[in-house]
């Protein structure tokens, strides 16, 4: 069923949308064998799920964000995330300001790119 899919993929871009910049968790989403966003930007210590919304990862494992810059030994990696599932992405939150290519452990044609950026300034106390 194509329509109630593209619906979800809708539903989950809207809920990206919607995080606001200084959220503590960074979202990414998968379907066609791809990543949306290509390029994830986090904040230095922020958490990354990844949702898997693609019914063409079904026949396999799912979907992993896995670190390549350092592939011998990522700092960053996940287990493989199934359709219609949401996983977190480990190591995530102790990773360096840089920039870090990534890539699916199931599918290595799979690529993207996390970008972590120093923490956002503290915000303002909230007047009374
Ligand atoms: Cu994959």
């Amino acid at each position: 069923m194509v329509r109630p899919l593209r619906f979800g993929v809708l539903a989950a871009l809207l809920v990206i949308a919607a995080q606001p910049a200084s959220a503590a968790t960074g979202q990414a989403m998968a379907t066609g064998l791809q990543y949306f966003p290509a390029t994830v930007g986090i904040h230095k210590g922020d958490k990354l799920v990844l949702g898997n919304f693609d019914a063409a990862s079904v026949p396999s494992a799912g979907h992993t964000i896995t670190e390549t810059t350092r592939a011998s030994r990522p700092r960053f990696d996940s287990p493989p995330i199934r359709f219609g599932e949401t996983g977190e992405i480990n190591g995530v939150s102790s990773v360096p300001v840089g920039t870090y290519q990534f890539h699916c452990r199931v599918h290595p044609g799979m690529r993207g790119t996390l970008v972590v950026k120093p923490p956002p300034p503290p915000e303002p106390p909230t007047p009374r």
